[in-house]
């Protein structure tokens, strides 16, 4: 083992950055070390990655390089699945439904419209009041913490080393043989000691998971100010995850009685179809999404002695299904410092 490739984070966007690493670059996977506070089957409100619902939706934002991720990651998440041993990795595709209560960006209709498979535009007869637009197409679900937990093991058994260190300083990343670092540090951009990021805030949300065997479909409404969403997990004993809540600048990971009722409320509106069963709650629980003023932080940092510092961090809302296009994005972007090195 060296550790001549850190991965800082063990979050999602951790995980496809450290698969794309070693795929793109050929890399022996024992080169690489991941270094992270918590690794998946922790629990821990400065560790988003386990809380997500977990779907692909159309809740990311509109600009060209988010649609790219979106479009990457959904294209090549059916290779993924195939490589960590098929749908019991938690990984599964659903249809879904969703409602925007205003008429969408064009450029984004576009883009979901070429590679969605099943799309469908519903006609406006089909749309519940107050809906502006709506679609159904086939969608990725994940089973958030099956799926981290699976994609560890399948990283360690090619050789990959998950070590659990708090860092304290950015410097601490840098082991002795270390020429590349990758930093996939989520929330904690904010506030790990060399260069904070002022620009990471959280966006909070509270979700209420419940047992609903007999709902199979995804279904959300994006208003202006507000999310409802239904998001089956795959292989989870028949978990819905009901939400949300998008609090900006919120880093409370306490729960609250009062949303998750207006979370029952939105979403038996939504779908009355789930009280056809006695409601079943197994779980609330907050999460703290890694937002960022600006969008997500791709890009090269020069540290000394040729060594390598490349960011990856700020996937908001939507890390699972634009994090591995971001992860293709930042080996790209590597790809170009060791070319620029070697000149
Ligand atoms: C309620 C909710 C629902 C969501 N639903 C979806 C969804 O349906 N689809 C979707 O795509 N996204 C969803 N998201 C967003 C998604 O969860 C995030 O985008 C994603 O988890 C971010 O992953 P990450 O790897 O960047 O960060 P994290 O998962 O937070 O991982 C960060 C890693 O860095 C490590 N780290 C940080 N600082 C340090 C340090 N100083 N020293 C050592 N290690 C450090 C942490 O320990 C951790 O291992 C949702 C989020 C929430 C809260
Ligand atoms: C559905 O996906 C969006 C982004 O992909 C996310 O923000 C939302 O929270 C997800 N739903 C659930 C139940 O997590
Ligand atoms: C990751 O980026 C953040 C924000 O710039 C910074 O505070 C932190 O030191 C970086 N960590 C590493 C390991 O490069
Ligand atoms: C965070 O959100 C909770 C729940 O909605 C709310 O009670 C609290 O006042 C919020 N805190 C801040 C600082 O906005
Ligand atoms: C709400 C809605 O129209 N759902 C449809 C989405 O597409 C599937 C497959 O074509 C239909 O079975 C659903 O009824």
């Amino acid at each position: 083992m060296s550790d001549k490739y850190v991965v800082v984070g063990a979050g999602i966007v951790g995980l496809y950055t450290t698969y794309s690493l070693i795929t793109r670059l050929h890399l022996n996977p024992a080169d690489v070390t991941v270094l992270a506070e918590y690794l998946p089957g922790d629990q821990s409100t400065f560790y988003t990655s386990p809380w997500a619902g977990g779907n692909f939706s159309c809740i990311s934002p509109d600009d060209p390089q988010t649609l790219k991720f979106d479009k990457f990651t959904y294209t090549n998440l059916a290779k993924l699945q195939k490589t960590l041993g098929g749908k019991e990795c938690g990984l599964d595709q659903r249809e879904s439904t969703e409602f925007w209560d205003y008429q969408p960006e064009a450029a984004k209709i576009k883009s979901l419209s070429s590679y969605l498979q099943d799309w469908k535009v519903l006609p406006k007869s089909e749309l519940p009041d107050g809906v502006a637009y709506g679609i159904n197409y086939t969608t990725w679900n994940f089973n958030c913490p099956n799926f981290l937990a699976n994609f560890k093991k399948f990283l360690e058994s090619k050789g990959v080393t998950f070590h659990r260190q708090k860092l304290t300083h950015i410097s601490q990343a840098y082991l002795p043989t270390t020429k590349v670092v990758l930093n996939c540090t989520g929330i904690g951009a904010h506030d790990l000691g060399g260069v904070q990021d002022g620009k990471v805030y959280p966006t909070r949300g509270q979700v209420v998971v419940i047992k609903a065997p007999h709902i199979k479909v995804n279904k959300v409404r994006w208003g202006r100010d507000y999310a409802t969403y239904i998001i089956p997990r795959p292989e989870s004993g028949d978990q819905l995850v009901l939400g949300g809540y998008l609090q900006k600048d919120n880093w409370t990971g306490d729960t609250f009685g009062h949303e998750t009722e207006d979370i029952l409320r939105r979403t038996t509106e939504l779908l009355p179809e789930i009280l056809d069963r006695p409601l079943d709650i197994v779980r609330i629980a907050a999460g703290l999404r890694p937002s960022r003023h600006g969008g997500v932080r791709i890009e090269a940092e020069k540290v000394e002695d040729g060594k390598i510092l490349v960011h990856n961090y700020g996937a908001s809302g939507y890390g699972y299904q634009a994090g591995f296009g971001m992860a293709n994005e930042a080996i790209d972007v590597l790809i170009r410092e060791l070319n620029k090195a070697k000149l």
